[in-house]
Parts: C-alpha cells; structure tokens; sequence
C-alpha cells in the first residue's frame, strides 16, 4: 500500500486562545505559538490544526469570521501568521488552517451589505426568507439554543442560522459565493498553509424549507467542486468535521481517489454517554461494550474504502481522562491506556493540546465559564426547571470550556500561560500537572505520548494493518490485533481500575512488548488497573 503522508502523521489541535499568551494580555496567540515550536517538534506531530484565527468579534470563538484574509487582532497579525508557517516548515510542521464555510460573522462585509436590501449583489449570499414579525418560517432550534430565524425588520426579513445569530449561514447554492470561498482558500494555500479542516461542513448543503440541516441532497456535489477548485491543486491534507457523517457515507468524504477530502472526522464514538435521542447534556454511563463495537465497525468497515480521523479530544469535548478515564488515583496510568487504544488503530491520531500531559475537567463556579454554548444551556434550562445542581453536573461533565483552559507550561503563575489575567481561569491543578514536570521524565504522559508518534512512524502495521477485534463481548478489555504481510501488532487493555485476569496471552506469545504503562515486568496473566500493553512482532 502505498500510503499518503497525512496517513502516516499525527495531527496536534491548537486551541490559539489558550495555547500561549506572548503579549500578557491573557489570550494566547500566534507569537506565543511561535514561540512553542520546539515543543511540538520534540513530541514528534507532523502538522498542527490551528482553530480559527481569521478576524472575528469573537461571538463563538473565532468560529465567527468577520474576514477570512485577515488575522483576529488580538492573534497578532499577517505576517505573524506566514512567520509561523514558515518556522513551523522549518520543523517539518504543516499548518492546517480551520476553514468555517458554513456561516460567517453578522460582522462581515457581506453580511452587512446583504443586510441592507433585498437587491444587493451580496443579499443572496445568506439565506433570507420574507416573513411577520414573531412568527418564524418554521420551528427549527439552533445547535446553541433558540430559533434558526433571526428577524431583520429593515427588510422585513427573516436570515437563517444554525448556530448564534451573530453566525448567519452562507448560502451555498449561490456559485458566486461559492467561487470567493474557493479564491479565498486558494490565497491562504498560495500563502503556505498545509491543509485545512473544515467545519461542519455537513451542514453546508442546508434546505431549511424543508427542515434539513445536515446532510443536504447537494452536499457531495459541493465538496467534490470545492475540492476540485481548490485542495487539489496540491499535497493538502483536508478534514471534513461531520456530526453527521454515518459508516454508509464516510467513503464518499474520504474517498481514495481524492475528489472530496482526504478524511473524515466523525463522532459516532463520542455520543455514547449520553442518554438515547436526549442532549449531551443528559448524561448516562459510557456502554464500554458498544464503544468497542463503533470503533471497531470503522476500523473493519471503512478498510481501503476511505480514512478516518482518531481523537479521543478536542476543543469541543470534555478531556478523555476525566470521561472515560479516571482523573484521580490513576490520571497517570489512564491517560497511557486511552492513549493506547486510541493510537494503534488506523486512521491520522489527533491529540489536543494538554492531552499529552493528561490535562483534567475543571469544575468552575457558573460566572467564570466563557463559553455560549454553556451560559445559554444554563439559562435554558434553568427556565425548563433544572436544578442549578444538576445543570452544574452537566457542565463538568460535557462543557466545552473543560477543554479551553490554558495549556499548563509549568507551576509559575498562571501555568506559564500568560504574565496577565487569562481569559479563562487556569486550571488549578496546573502546580502539578504541567509540561515542564513531564518533558524531561521518562514515565510522564508526555513521555509516553513521544514514543507513541515515533512507534507509529517506525512500524507500518499502524498505517495498512487490518484490523481485528478481541473479546468483543468483554465488560473490562479493550484488546485488538492489526497485521500486515511483515508485521503484527496486538494492543491489550483494561479499561477500568480492577485488576483482572487476561485471557490472552497465548495471542502474544513471542511477541515483543513495545510499549506499556507499567514499570515493573509484566505480570503474565493479570491486567493491572489501566494497564495498557503493545505488543508487536
Ligand atoms: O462544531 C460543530 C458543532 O456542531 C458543535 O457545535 C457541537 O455540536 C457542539 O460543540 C457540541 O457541544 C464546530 C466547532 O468545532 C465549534 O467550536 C463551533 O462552535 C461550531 O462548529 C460552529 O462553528
Ligand atoms: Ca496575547
């Protein structure tokens, strides 16, 4: 097989508001990444996901662009912009910029000329429907709460919007918005980016008459024009984040032959713990048997047919070692085991920043969170008769902000982050759990992380194996095997923190323990809490 880089690479998210503060204004930026470089070169990554940093009032995050050729001031400017590309080449980095062509900022120029009448050249580059005040075209409820619609009384307008209604969704069926979103990416690949994520981009394709969101009739249609007009001119990685992308269609976002993106980045995995057809907010036990079947089914299913995306985290989700790991008496060891599992299957590994330090939740007081999808969640739900306890419950399971607190470079003020006041709170375990206690011992997360990325760099069973399942049925294991002609892998783990018997150890007779998480030698036929073992021969 012959397999392309971005197959063999590992990818990092970069969370730039909490990365690194270079200025002290308290929010992180891109000098402050700059400055981080050597860090990541020395934990090994390929290429760097950079979330949002075009100009944007901030609304979402930087998910609401008001200018996507500028840099957001408070990120630093255009030419800090192309002096990381260019240092971050030097490392042998690619920089994957996040493109959000889904909606834009109500800030941007077009959207403020649309908004001005009914015939401007850009009123059609949103989606616009004539209606009465109070009474929107139909009931559908954006993804933070409230009504899709937003009025605009100068136009006696409804516009259209899946998220905040300061992020009004663009209207793909217009092939003139459509060609500046293509020139405006091809202007960022001419400046040096190395690839792009691409942000709900199952959503683009959107008919709201009809009440479809994701998923729309046009929507393979408009990725295989995107490609085509732009990621192909060249070696780009491309990332299709889709919530909605199910086994059945992967192939099409991944296909081998390029003409959409180069994987797809789903979360059938991540919707587990919580209760069937409710909110991620309704939480329910992980069904550990089922994550071992969904992984498992995109493991086997999606073999040579198209790749997929492996994370555990990112700036969205809560961090994995407080969800399905335990963050207490063995933050360390599960950290490992989750690590494990996750990095020996096929697909490109994603790790976001802190989870190499095995970074935790926070529980915060409801005013010091920043986050909209949260405050207007609580507030909804307050209304509906929640409890205040069991909203909080909620929050530090689910938040986003559990994963948007800054990255803890050592045990100085303020983790190292910034010489001001943070935008968000530092976590406080911060005295403890920081990259300058982990980069130079060998039994740190970090540690385990670095070799982790080089294994998969020196062994190719990573990239082709196939892919086999073990004890599928068990409530404790997680165990697989992935062969090629020249190599076989078996990964074995216990999930929780009993010790228990292995029932496998006839499958790695032989075998070379590569990687584990525990010190002492291995105990043959027990698996320690945690306990996480790679084998490969
Ligand atoms: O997220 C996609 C998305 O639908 C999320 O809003 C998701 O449902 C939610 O985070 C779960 O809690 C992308 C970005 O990753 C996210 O940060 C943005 O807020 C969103 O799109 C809008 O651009
Ligand atoms: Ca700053």
């Amino acid at each position: 097989m012959s397999s392309k880089w971005w197959q063999k690479a590992v990818i990092y998210q970069i969370y730039p508001k909490s990365f690194q503060d270079s200025n002290g204004d308290g929010i992180g930026d891109l000098r402050g990444i700059i400055s981080r470089l050597d860090y990541l070169e020395e934990l090994g990554i390929n290429a760097v996901w950079l979330s949002p940093v075009c100009r944007s009032p901030q609304k979402d995050n930087g998910y609401d662009i008001s200018d996507y050729q500028d840099i957001e001031p408070i990120f630093g400017t255009l030419d800090d912009m192309e002096e990381l590309m260019r240092e971050a080449k030097k490392r042998n980095i690619r920089i994957i910029m996040d493109l959000v062509l889904n909606h834009s900022s109500d800030q941007h120029r077009w959207f403020l000329e649309a908004k001005k009448s009914k015939d401007n050249p850009y009123h059609d580059y949103y989606v616009w429907k004539d209606g009465v005040e109070g009474v929107p075209p139909n009931d559908m409820r954006g993804v933070f709460g409230g009504s899709c619609w937003e009025w605009v009384p100068e136009l006696q307008q409804y516009y259209f919007h899946q998220f905040v209604p300061e992020q009004p969704d663009l209207n793909w069926e217009n092939p003139k918005l459509r060609q500046e979103l293509y020139d405006m990416i091809n202007w960022w690949i001419d400046k040096g980016a190395g690839g792009f994520r691409l942000d709900v981009i199952d959503q683009i394709a959107k008919e709201p008459d009809k009440g479809i969101t994701a998923n729309g009739p046009k929507l393979h249609e408009y990725f295989r024009e995107l490609s085509k007009n732009t990621f192909q001119r060249g070696d780009y990685v491309t990332v299709g984040e889709a919530w909605s992308a199910t086994i059945e269609r992967a192939p099409l976002y991944s296909n081998p032959d390029g003409s959409e993106f180069s994987m797809v980045f789903q979360f059938e995995h991540i919707g587990l713990d919580q209760q069937e057809g409710k909110e991620k907010w309704d939480l329910a036990p992980l069904p550990f048997v089922k994550l071992k079947e969904v992984l498992g089914k995109w493991q086997t299913e999606l073999y040579g047919k198209g790749w997929n995306s492996l994370f555990w985290d990112n700036h969205d989700l809560p961090r994995i070692v407080s969800r399905w790991g335990n963050d207490k008496e063995y933050r360390i060891e599960s950290a490992k085991m989750l690590a494990t599992v996750l990095h020996g299957m096929q697909g490109t590994p994603y790790i976001y920043q802190g989870e190499e330090l095995g970074m935790t939740n926070v529980q915060y007081d409801i005013d010091e969170y920043n986050d909209v999808e949260i405050k207007n969640m609580y507030k909804e739900r307050l209304t509906a008769g929640y409890s205040k306890e069991e909203i909080m419950k909620s929050i530090y399971a689910k938040g986003r902000d559990n994963a948007r607190t800054p990255m803890q470079w050592d045990d100085s003020k303020n983790a190292g982050f910034t010489k001001g006041t943070p935008w968000l709170k530092v976590n406080p375990n911060y005295t403890d759990i920081n990259v300058k206690a982990q980069r130079n011992d060998p039994d740190s997360v970090f540690s385990y992380y670095k070799a982790l990325v080089k294994l998969r760099k020196e062994h190719e069973v990573f990239v082709d194996g196939t892919f086999k399942m073990y004890l599928p049925e068990d409530e404790n294991i997680f165990a697989y095997e992935r062969k090629n002609g020249n190599e076989r892998m078996v990964v074995i783990c216990n999930f929780y923190g009993t010790e228990i018997m292995c029932p496998l150890m006839d499958e790695v007779k032989g075998m070379d323990l590569i990687l584990t998480n525990y010190k002492d030698t291995e105990e043959a036929g027990k698996l320690r809490p945690y306990e996480a073992r790679l084998y490969i021969k």
